[in-house]
């Protein structure tokens, strides 16, 4: 059943003094001193949390979805509280160990282990009464095709961007933890939003509202939105699921992630959409197999066998719409994306101990591995670019573990060239329209403020863009027109600051709660060479 909208959504309201929903916890507490932190969580934390931890108003309180947060940030945000949620300050309520035993406490794993049924995500739905009668038409006074979707991880909000003139439009509270790119309908009216709680959001840009929201998860890795838009697909780490709901968010159908024989399942590393394949493609985090789900009712049908469903008449045929077809690798994928054509994801697993190239390049259509990217560490693919140079394409990934960019050519998978940048890096972007490619150095303590600019055209660094040192510089999106760079100073008391992407000069600073991303609507839904999708 669905609910409607009572209140705003994102209002997370955080160990509230509360309620405790008496006995619901299946779990023993972890042995500190005299401290009963069951009866403490279910005293003071389960009104907002859930008595199971799995969230509520407030976000799950599980390893899982606190793995970016650490454990002395966790403890300040119970003494203090979190600025502009409901989130109260604990330090004059609880003694400091009890304080330090809740923290222990929410790191440690619920037993048994959290269940988020088919049942859970019908239930979880919210749908805002009269949404289908909205305007279909922009309510406000700017290009929707240059509108940039800012999300601010600061306080968990989203500022849309005028990206003319560069001012805010609207600004609203998001799901705790967004993370990932958020994804758009194909007219730029509506985007989904995913947060690591498994909330899935559907926003009407137009109207400036929200349409309608469900729970895919617990603790989910991203969404994709099918080209025609009239799918989304989640990624989950937990339950070990993907899920495939219409574009409202009515749930359509759940898919264990497990090996053929059901033996084995694994988490989810990532989703995409394949739009000219008319697919989803899934890589599993912990079972050597990518998946490539097709949501062209006309697909041809499925013959299970891993690798040889296209021997035609073997085995029992199993609908392709909507049916997963299974490619298996020698080793899973963490995260992956496709060259322009579509025919091949580029994907690298862990590292590897010795230091020998963890990238693959998997053929879609013979279903297998053809080649191995020859990029050490850990590439951020999913962060890659592609464009022309020198009479070929190529693509270029930034590394989470060394100050490399890696440019590979995509007819040899051959290295071209590796360009040194002052450290390791998240996000790589660029535009059609410009010679030059941005990207950070985030990991580096020493260099996170230095931006490097890349020339396309002789794959040298030309410029360093920085920001105030002990700073973070990071992510950067172009205008529609590839005129402007937009980039974060990834901060609390943060900017999203633009600049001139030709001479490099800032043009403007707004002040901004850490603005982890930005999107540009049109360079996503033209699906731009320089950008994620
Ligand atoms: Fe991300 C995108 C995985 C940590 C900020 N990140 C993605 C995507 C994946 C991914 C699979 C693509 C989703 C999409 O767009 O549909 N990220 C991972 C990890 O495995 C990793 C390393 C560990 C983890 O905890 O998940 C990780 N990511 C981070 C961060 O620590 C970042 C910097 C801060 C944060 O908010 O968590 C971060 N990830 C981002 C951002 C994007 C993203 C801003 C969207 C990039 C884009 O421009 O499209």
């Amino acid at each position: 059943m669905s609910h409607v909208f009572t209140g705003s959504i994102g209002l997370w309201c955080v160990l509230s003094i509360g309620l405790a929903s008496a006995g619901a916890l299946a779990q023993s507490a972890p042995s500190r001193s005299s401290v009963d932190t069951a009866a403490l969580y279910q005293q003071h934390c389960a009104s907002c949390h859930g008595a199971q931890r799995l969230g509520g108003m407030g976000p799950a309180l599980l390893p899982e979805s606190l793995a970016r947060l650490r454990k002395p940030e966790a403890i300040k945000v119970i003494q203090d509280g979190r600025p502009a949620t409901q989130m109260s300050p604990f330090k004059d309520t609880l003694k400091p160990d009890e304080i330090t035993a809740l923290t222990d406490w929410i790191y440690t794993p619920v037993t048994p282990a959290p269940t988020w049924s088919d049942a859970d995500i019908t239930a979880s739905r919210v749908e805002t009464a009269g949404w289908q009668s909205w305007p279909a038409k922009p309510q406000w006074k700017a290009d929707p095709m240059n509108l940039f979707v800012v999300v601010e991880g600061g306080d968990h909000h989203i500022t849309l961007l005028d990206g003319d003139k560069f001012d805010p439009i609207h600004r609203f509270a998001s799901r705790f933890a967004l993370h990932g790119g958020p994804k758009f309908t194909p007219d730029g009216r509506y985007v989904f939003f995913g947060s690591r709680d498994g909330w899935i959001t559907k926003y009407d840009l137009w109207n400036l509202k929200t349409v309608a929201e469900v729970r895919a998860g617990i603790n989910m890795r991203n969404i994709a939105v099918s080209g025609d838009g009239q799918w989304v697909m989640a990624a989950n780490y937990l339950p070990h699921t993907v899920v495939l709901f219409d574009a409202d968010l009515k749930a359509v159908k759940t898919y264990a992630a497990t090996t053929l024989d059901g033996k084995q399942s694994s988490r989810v590393s990532a989703v995409y959409d394949a739009e000219p394949r008319k697919s989803f493609v899934v890589a599993l985090k912990d079972i050597p197999e990518l998946w490539e789900i097709s949501y062209d009712p006309k697909a041809a049908p499925i013959y299970d066998g891993l690798v040889h469903d296209y021997k035609m008449g073997e085995g029992i045929a199993k609908p392709g719409f909507q049916g997963v077809r299974r490619t298996p690798l020698d080793e899973p994928l963490d995260d992956f994306f496709f060259d322009p054509s579509y025919a091949h994801a580029l994907g690298a697993a862990r590292p590897h101990a010795d230091g020998s190239p963890s990238g693959q390049v998997v053929n879609l259509d013979v279903r297998r591995k053809i080649a191995t990217l020859p990029i050490a560490g850990m590439p951020h693919l999913g962060s890659g670019i592609t464009f022309d140079w020198n009479g070929t394409r190529v693509l270029a990934s930034p590394n989470l573990q060394d100050g490399v960019i890696s440019v590979i050519d995509m007819k040899t998978w051959k290295l071209v060239k590796n360009i040194s940048t002052p450290g390791p890096g998240f996000f790589m972007r660029s535009h059609e329209k410009t010679p030059y490619a941005w990207t950070d150095s985030m990991m580096a303590p020493k260099a996170k403020h230095i931006m490097t600019v890349i020339d396309k055209r002789t794959l040298t660094p030309v410029a360093e863009v920085k920001g105030p040192a002990g700073q973070t510089l990071a992510h950067i999106e172009f205008t529609k027109d590839g005129r402007y760079a937009l980039a974060s100073l990834w901060e609390d008391d943060g900017a999203l600051i633009v600049y001139d992407a030709a001479t490099f000069k800032e043009i403007k600073r707004l002040p901004m709660r850490k603005p982890v991303g930005k999107y540009n609507v049109f360079n996503k839904i033209t699906r731009s060479e320089g950008t994620s999708h």
